[in-house]
């Protein structure tokens, strides 16, 4: 079956998928994380297992329970993954997992669905040529560097908070900001902290209307302000972009290579969130990286809280050229009491060291997995 080579290996393509296992997964986070839409207390997610050859992909699903983030939820993903686009892959044979994205791509929006199957199907793919998943997509290198994205909280709680990161080393502080938690909590952090790299994100809470009040956080000194406006709404974004210095950071509103070309064209964005798995997966994640270092606008690397699995796939994906800013994939501790992973994905000095060996580089701790799984499917081609 070795038919070709890639990055001089002999590929064992065509990978047929010939087993799935999903399973919903429920782990309570360690602090509860406050943002503008709402307060989330654990991390329910989809974790999907493709089987080939004896090997074993995989990825999880970012979406949370309700649509509050972007339109799509856990159960309705679960519902699509098990009814639709596991039926459609199980049985199948891979050349390359550009040719997963491909076949998925028919299929309306359903970004984050589409993704877990994608991104399960590159760890195996990696794994089939027994090379680490940064040498596949094109990344270098042995760590990332990292931030923090800090929840609603009151003032004095936030600037614990600040402190404590910045003394661990992390190399930016991402606020969580909404209508009437914003500039006094920007004049306390930046007295406290004059020097920190800051950054701020809205999640969608504001509108055009909130123009000359955005303007003033021009005063902070910020790397960048991140989606401030609608997640469906890039002609906003580019006119408030016209009426601040500060650079416009899109999130919500950059599912496709096609949003994030639209947004560079037209000004609605200088600086790029890339979340994998809310783009339809690694595929199109670096055809965004790869347009925006086109356009010289440089990316960094979102998060959903994921566990040990879609961290490990955001750490790999951010060895990439054009990750020239910190991302939010920071130590698993921060997040969950047990991860259902073996190795420890912590930060030193605030950076990331990339897992090694083959595909995402970690494994499942089935024990921590079956205590934290609440429900369980397997497939069979
Ligand atoms: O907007 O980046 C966001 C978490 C959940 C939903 C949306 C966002 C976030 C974060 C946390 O900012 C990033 C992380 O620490 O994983
Ligand atoms: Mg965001």
């Amino acid at each position: 079956m070795t038919d070709h080579t890639v990055a001089g290996r002999p590929v064992r393509a065509p990978l047929r998928i010939d087993g799935a296992e999903l399973r919903l997964v429920r782990l309570p986070l360690v602090t509860p994380f406050t943002i503008a839409t709402g307060t989330m207390h654990e991390k329910l997610f989809p974790l999907l297992t493709l089987k080939a050859d004896g090997l074993e992909g995989y990825a999880e699903g970012v979406m949370d329970p309700l649509p509050d983030y972007l339109e799509e939820t856990v159960s309705g993903a679960m519902d699509l993954l098990r009814t639709v686009l596991l039926p459609q892959v199980l049985g199948t044979r891979i050349e390359t997992p550009h040719e997963m994205a491909r076949r998925l791509e028919p299929w309306r929006a359903n970004w984050m669905a589409r993704a877990t199957v994608e991104m399960a199907c590159w760890d195996l793919w990696a794994k089939a040529l027994d090379l680490p998943l940064k040498t596949v997509l094109g990344g270098t290198g042995e760590a990332i560097d990292v931030g923090v994205s800090l929840g609603i909280a009151p003032i004095e709680t936030t600037l614990e908070r600040v402190g404590a990161h910045l003394e661990q080393g992390y190399r930016r502080i991402k606020l969580k900001i909404k209508p009437g938690h914003d500039l006094r909590l920007l004049e306390a952090v930046r007295q406290a902290y004059p020097d920190s790299h800051l950054t701020v994100d809205a999640n969608c809470a504001y509108s055009l209307a909130d123009s000359a009040l955005i303007a003033r956080f021009d005063a902070f000194g910020l790397d960048y302000i991140e989606q401030p406006l609608a997640w469906n709404d890039l002609h906003d974004h580019a006119v408030l972009q016209s009426r601040i210095r500060t650079p416009i950071c899109l999130d919500e509103s950059i599912r496709s290579p096609e949003d994030a070309r639209k947004a560079l064209q037209t000004d609605a964005a200088r600086v790029i969130n890339i979340k994998v798995g809310r783009s339809g997966g690694h595929a199109n994640a670096v055809r965004i990286h790869d347009l925006c270092q086109a356009f010289s606008v440089p990316v960094w690397c979102g998060g959903m809280l994921e566990s040990g699995i879609g961290r490990a796939h955001n750490i790999h994906l951010s060895t990439l050229p054009n990750f020239s800013k910190p991302g939010d994939t920071s130590s698993s501790s921060r997040y969950f009491h047990r991860d259902i992973i073996e190795q420890r994905l912590e930060t030193v000095e605030g950076r990331m060291p990339v897992p090694a060996g083959a595909g995402i580089g970690v494994t499942l701790d089935r024990d921590v997995l079956d205590s934290a799984t609440v429900f369980q499917e397997s497939f069979s081609a």
